[in-house]
């Protein structure tokens, strides 16, 4: 177990915080830790006093028997107290701390729990995107988070602590970013077959990056007729195969039910993080989508390997 302490590979740990919030959440529990060391060395060493000041000696009187001592028994009822409001003060501090409005010039990004895949989307700028939410670095990120179906729940350790998403109601997370990075995050809250799978990532982009990154979300994707060949079989066999029914690629189609694929090919993942986005993570998804994700809501589609190939190039070609 302590040689597992000294991996190199943390991507979930709450112990490297690279938001305000994580920052906070990590000061309390440093604070508390080291009193609870504090504590530990005084119980123990009172301990180890007595067991050598008061140990069995041969020819020893018995020691005195202490029974109904109102003074001992008023001080051991108290000095649990007192330790629980040393930790209380600054826990209940920290919660109004992060609970606290956000900045006005805030990004607002709102979360939506689907099962089993996140939904983001930026009301402010007018874009969509699945599983993968982009932010700047040191600007206020307002998540406001709410659920399509079952209840959620959006933690991403190193930003912060985890938030319930509820259905029929908003909860929120204000978090800065303070590194450029990836951060990977999951649903905490069980909610299904496929909860384990319910990844995603937070990107965090210089604040340039961000920009260009929003400007291309915000593009439309390439109209059927004026795409070349072969893209353009491929987009007709995503526009007869059903995809259209539920997922949306703006001026394509405009299904609801699935994450948005208009710039599908601009992310690093699928399926909410279990797949790589390359060629053959794509054609491993469509083959069989609940083989990979069970219970996913993603029916499986049959598709020769001529309109597979051809599929999957115009889906790469969608960033
Ligand atoms: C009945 C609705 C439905 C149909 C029809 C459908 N999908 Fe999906 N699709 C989904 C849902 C729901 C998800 C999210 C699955 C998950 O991650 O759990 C998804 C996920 C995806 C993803 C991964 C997107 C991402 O960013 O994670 C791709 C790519 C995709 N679908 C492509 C297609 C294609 C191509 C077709 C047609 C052959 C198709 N889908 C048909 C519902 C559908
Ligand atoms: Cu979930």
């Amino acid at each position: 177990m302590a040689l597992a302490a000294c991996s190199r590979e943390y991507p979930q740990s709450a112990l490297h915080p690279t938001a305000d919030f994580g920052d906070q959440i990590d000061v309390l529990f440093r604070t508390i830790f080291w009193w609870a060391v504090g504590v530990f060395v005084i119980v123990e060493a009172a301990l180890l006093f007595v067991l050598f000041r008061y140990r069995d000696r041969p020819g020893a009187a018995d020691p005195k028997r202490v029974h109904g001592h109102t003074l001992l028994e008023v001080a051991w009822t108290l000095a649990p107290a007192v330790v629980l409001v040393f930790i209380a003060v600054p826990t209940i501090r920290t919660i109004f701390r992060t609970e606290a409005a956000p900045p006005a010039d805030a990004l607002t990004v709102e979360v939506i729990g689907h099962q089993w895949w996140w939904e983001f989307r930026y009301p402010d700028l007018g874009l969509v995107t699945a599983n993968e939410m982009h932010v700047p670095q040191g600007r206020a990120v307002v998540l406001s988070m709410t659920s399509e179906d079952v209840i959620h729940s959006f933690w991403a350790p190193k930003l912060g602590g985890k938030r319930d998403v509820l259905p029929g109601r908003t909860t929120r997370i204000v978090f800065t970013p303070d590194s450029i990075g990836e951060v990977y995050g999951q649903c905490a809250e069980f909610c299904g077959e496929s909860h384990a799978n319910m990844r995603f990532r937070v990107m965090v982009d210089a604040p340039e990056v961000f920009a260009l990154w929003a400007d291309r979300q915000l593009q439309p994707a390439v109209p059927v007729d004026s795409l070349d060949e072969p893209l353009r079989q491929g987009a007709q066999v995503y526009l007869t195969k059903g995809c259209l029914a539920c997922h949306a690629i703006t001026g394509v189609s405009a299904g609801v039910l699935g994450p948005n694929l208009t710039h599908v090919g601009s992310r690093t993942t699928i399926a909410s993080g279990i797949l790589p986005n390359t060629p053959e993570g794509l054609t491993r998804w469509l083959r069989n989508p609940v083989g990979e994700k069970p219970g996913s809501l993603m029916p499986q589609i049959p598709l020769t390997d001529d309109e597979m190939a051809l599929l999957v190039a115009y889906l790469q070609s969608l960033n």
